[in-house]
């Protein structure tokens, strides 16, 4: 049986400011829940984070499938990031060489580093994509989570990649936030656990996405923190289902309290 601390307590031990501040706002709203808004258009974006906001402690990007991306949009998005209180993780999975990364990470016509308090990478290329990304995003106060594992079918990642990455993360605590993973990987309580491929109902979409439940990810594999895209974006009811799933993670954590 799994034993977890609550988010509160967890938030303590932290030393990162970054994850302190992602456990209070769980622990403030009672969620664990990260919606991914994988939508096109700006508007669709912030239409549904200003009806899940509450519900969310973080909002999930891929800024660069934004059709109409502007700085204004970036303004929005802060705004309601203040106003229902989550933070903001583009999942942009930087995985190239140390100089490349910085300048993705920096440049280019989106300035993730400006706006985006949590990003992510795969260590596939070595220690220089996490050295450079550090270099832009410890002074920002920025935390990274790191690719350990996938959700979607055939991924090449092994074992020994994924016990590598592990390794990384909990030498790089000032920077490295947690993972992006289907299973609990480490006992450190300041690491959290975030996993992607999730629905209500266990299944699969036409291009390899494997879904598991919350409960199942929660409290059977002792992940910390559901991320669920078209789950919550395709329903009916956006609210009422960002809802069902905020609770469904959060009964699931609250199980396994010591
Ligand atoms: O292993 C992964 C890692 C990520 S970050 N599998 C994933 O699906 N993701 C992302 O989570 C993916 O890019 C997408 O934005 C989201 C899942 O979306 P859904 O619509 O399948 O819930």
């Amino acid at each position: 049986q799994i034993k977890k601390l609550s988010f509160t307590e967890r938030g303590k031990l932290c030393t990162n400011q970054m994850t302190k501040k992602l456990f209070g706002i769980m622990e403030e709203k009672k969620s664990n829940l990260v919606v991914s808004a994988d939508f096109t258009q700006s508007q669709q974006i912030l239409e549904l984070v200003d009806k899940v906001g509450p519900h969310v402690c973080m909002v999930k990007t891929h800024i660069d499938i934004v059709e109409d991306f502007s700085q204004d949009f970036i303004t929005k998005l802060l705004q309601m990031a203040q106003k229902h209180k989550f933070l903001l993780f583009e999942d942009r999975k930087y995985a190239d060489i140390g100089n490349t990364v910085k300048l993705q990470y920096n440049n280019g016509i989106y300035h993730v580093s400006s706006w985006a308090d949590i990003i992510n990478a795969h260590c596939i290329s070595g220690l220089g994509v996490l050295a450079a990304l550090k270099q832009i995003g410890l002074e920002k106060n920025k935390g990274c989570l790191l690719v350990a594992e996938m959700s979607s079918t055939g991924n090449m990642i092994t074992a020994e990649y994924t016990a590598a990455t592990v390794k990384l993360a909990e030498e790089n605590k000032d920077f490295v936030i947690g993972f992006i993973c289907q299973n609990r990987l480490s006992d450190d309580p300041t690491l959290l656990h975030l996993t992607p491929g999730v629905q209500l109902k266990k299944g699969s979409d036409d291009l390899g996405q494997q879904y598991l439940t919350p409960e199942e990810v929660i409290s059977k594999r002792g992940n910390d923190v559901i991320i669920v895209g078209r789950g919550i974006t395709q329903s009916a009811d956006v609210i009422n289902t960002a809802i069902a799933y905020k609770q469904s993670a959060y009964n699931a954590y609250c199980q396994l309290l010591q």
